[in-house]
């Protein structure tokens, strides 16, 4: 296939990594939050398989951080999201779906508090890809709070993979370990605090460095490739098959601002209680039975293209929802997807039509995650 290229510029933002990354052999990049996101190194599949035996380095500095700062940081941050954040621990992350007035999801963030400084309280909203700094900049400047919001200089660098454990102790020693899932600590490489934390955008277990100071982050990745070379360490990216069949989602793509949590199958972190306010509150009220829910699929025969645009689902002529992500997938031999389907169809086990751009395919309804064969 005749592949286009991304012309790049001041506007694609380079990261901390990038000299890193073009040395490694990156294949691909997208566009994330203005910045670029490598998305393939050998081959999708190929990174796929190393992921899941091995560990990975990842650039993903695109997840930048919008940090408020100031006496009324922690009442902005509830306003900004339907989960309770009154009982957050001070090294928990939280993922966080951000909604408008009408409901509809603006990101689906980690947030984390991220210690404190010289200026009191510090909050991250690490941020997928659409602009919450203005946003979150138009909210505090609508309600007159006394807060300071801005993006630090702040780059996550993801270790993800099995052997994750093994590379993250010998760069910062042993103390990884006790770091539990959805947790941070502050740790020290080469006497620079940093804040790491066991979470990562893939399902196979792994760390993220919020790397604090551009300077640090190839002295940083050089240590790491250093410490990984008998783990057979590699520069890598998300994945697309292994993160469908993990259902982790992807905002831009499997939900937008016309979906609400509750259709984005996240309902189950909108509950704050009655007393607490945050923007959208009586919208969501009135989504909680949505027409439509976020589902897998398992799609028949060959490898599917790539999916760039959605592809409508139909059950006897008549459209009942569409799929967003879609790829072959090794593990399951078969082709899985996420889509959203409308209530009359979602039950696991209906079958469905999907329009691909070649052709028509037999899908079939299924939850997420993904259940894979035990030997995967
Ligand atoms: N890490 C950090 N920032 C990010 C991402 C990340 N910002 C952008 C993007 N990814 C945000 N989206 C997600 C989506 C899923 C998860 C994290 C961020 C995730 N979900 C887990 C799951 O689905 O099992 C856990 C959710 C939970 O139970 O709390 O990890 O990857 N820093």
């Amino acid at each position: 296939m005749n592949s286009p290229l991304l012309s790049l510029s001041r506007r694609v933002r380079r990261t901390p990594f990038s000299h890193r990354v073009t040395d490694a052999g990156v294949k691909a990049y997208t566009v994330y939050n203005h910045m670029r996101l490598p998305t393939v190194f050998e081959s999708i599949e190929a990174d796929y398989h190393h992921l899941k035996r091995h560990v990975q380095v990842w650039d993903v500095a695109c997840e930048r951080q919008v940090e408020i700062r100031g006496p009324d940081a922690a009442k902005l941050a509830q306003y900004l999201s339907p989960r309770d954040l009154s009982r957050m621990a001070d090294d928990q992350c939280y993922y966080l779906p951000m909604i408008d007035e009408n409901g509809g999801m603006l990101n689906d963030p980690v947030f984390l508090k991220a210690g404190t400084n010289d200026a009191g309280n510090r909050y991250w909203i690490s941020i997928a890809d659409s602009d919450v700094l203005y946003w979150v900049k138009g909210m505090a400047n609508g309600l007159g709070l006394d807060v300071d919001v801005f993006e630090p200089d702040v780059s996550p660098l993801a270790v993800q993979g099995p052997k994750a454990d093994a590379l993250m102790s010998r760069v910062f020693g042993k103390t990884v370990h006790d770091i539990r899932f959805f947790r941070h600590k502050t740790l020290t490489f080469e006497g620079h605090s940093f804040i790491v934390a066991r979470s990562g955008y893939s399902k196979q277990g792994g760390y993220e460095i919020y790397v604090e100071d551009s300077s640090l982050g190839e002295p940083l990745w050089d240590a790491l490739f250093a410490a990984g070379e008998d783990l057979n360490v590699r520069a890598g990216c998300p994945n697309l098959i292994e993160r469908i069949e993990a259902g982790i989602l992807s905002y831009g793509n499997d939900m937008t601002i016309e979906n609400t949590p509750y259709e984005a199958g996240l309902g189950r972190f909108c509950n704050a209680p009655a007393d607490i306010d945050f923007i959208g509150k009586s919208a969501l009220y009135n989504a909680k039975h949505p027409h439509q829910q976020i589902r897998g699929l398992l799609i028949q025969g060959q490898p599917v293209p790539p999916c760039t645009e959605p592809w409508v689902i139909d059950a006897a002529g008549v459209q009942v929802g569409q799929i967003t992500s879609a790829m072959w997938s090794p593990d399951l031999n078969a082709n899985i997807g996420i889509g959203m389907i409308h209530t009359s169809h979602r039950n696991k086990g209906t079958s469905l039509t999907l329009h691909t751009p070649d052709g028509e395919r037999r899908a079939e309804v299924t939850s997420l995650p993904f259940e894979l064969p035990a030997t995967a």
